[in-house]
């Protein structure tokens, strides 16, 4: 494949990716009645479109003693992944928190306390479960990755004002596509990271994105999360989501300079509402 240049790289997205939820028309979901169990409001008109700049807070080791979280909190909203935790990180990685993408182990799993820690509180979330490429809802509700779906109707019933959704796999399924699409060798059959997830979700949702500690810093380390002890350089580079080509494909499309990358570890990437294609 020949490679595109950033812009167009940019309006291929813009052109083909489209933020689906579950939104209750599809089985087994209307039989199930989850058409009022969704937000009736469309996740990609969640933030008032005045907000000007987002933030993505990556949850990488190498945040710790960046000493950006001023900058971070300075943004109009902030997304944060599954467990990642502000408290007594607030000098690196800020306080404020708008939005949170979960997958479905923070669903599934108790030791998460999705039902009772404050993580999951005051935040619009966006769950996903890695459903097979070829997506078939009815095998997908019986059997997914992580039982997702039950929590997430305990919870709609419990905080209906909290909004709250779960991601289509054929949203999922696209991103991979636009990764594999754009990248020349086979990248693995997985689903992309919450991160790609996130910053695409973002790109969708503001006028500009500022992506931080994603693609590594000068800080990197193979620490792999800034709130845990535990070492792999897989959480960086990737074993599993195909991290290594998202992060070559979110560095093509980044018009920030090469020394906020270096140094500060971010990115900065254009909405795609002020993108003329
Ligand atoms: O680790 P995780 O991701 O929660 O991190 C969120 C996102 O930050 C980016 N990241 C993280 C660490 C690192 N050193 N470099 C990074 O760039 C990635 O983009 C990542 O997506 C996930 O994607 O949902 C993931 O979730 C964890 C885990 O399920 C949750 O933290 C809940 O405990 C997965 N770990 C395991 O399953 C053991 C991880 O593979 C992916």
């Amino acid at each position: 494949s020949s490679k595109l240049s950033g812009q167009e790289l940019h309006c291929e997205l813009k052109k083909r990716v489209h933020v689906r939820t579950l939104n209750g028309s599809e089985a087994p979901f209307s039989r199930l009645g989850w058409k009022e169990l969704v937000p009736q409001r469309p996740l990609d008109q969640l933030f008032d479109p005045k907000l000007k700049t987002c933030a993505v807070v990556a949850s990488a080791g190498a945040i710790l003693r960046s000493s950006l979280g001023m900058e971070i909190d300075n943004h109009d909203t902030v997304l944060r992944f599954n467990a990642a935790p502000t408290e007594r990180y607030e000098k690196d990685v800020g306080t404020k928190t708008t939005i949170r993408i979960i997958n479905s182990q923070i669903l599934a799993s108790s030791t998460h306390w999705f039902n009772t820690s404050s993580l999951y509180k005051d935040v619009a979330l966006v769950a996903w479960d890695p459903a097979p490429y070829a997506v078939n809802l009815e095998t997908w509700y019986t059997n997914p990755d992580y039982n997702l779906f039950g929590p997430y109707k305990e919870h709609r019933k419990s905080h209906a004002e909290q909004p709250f959704y779960i991601l289509h796999p054929s949203f999922i399924w696209e991103l991979w596509d636009i990764i594999q699409g754009n990248t020349d060798e086979d990248i693995q059959p997985d689903p992309p990271s919450s991160g790609f997830i996130g910053i695409i979700l973002m790109m969708i949702l503001c006028k500009e994105v500022h992506v931080y500690e994603y693609i590594p810093s000068v800080r990197q380390t193979d620490l792999c999360h800034y709130y845990e002890q535990y070492r792999d350089d897989a959480c960086t580079l990737g074993a599993y989501h195909p991290l290594l080509y998202e992060k070559m494909l979110i560095q093509r499309l980044n018009i920030g300079s090469e020394d906020d990358l270096r140094t500060k570890g971010k990115a900065t990437l254009p909405g795609f509402s002020t993108m003329d294609c």
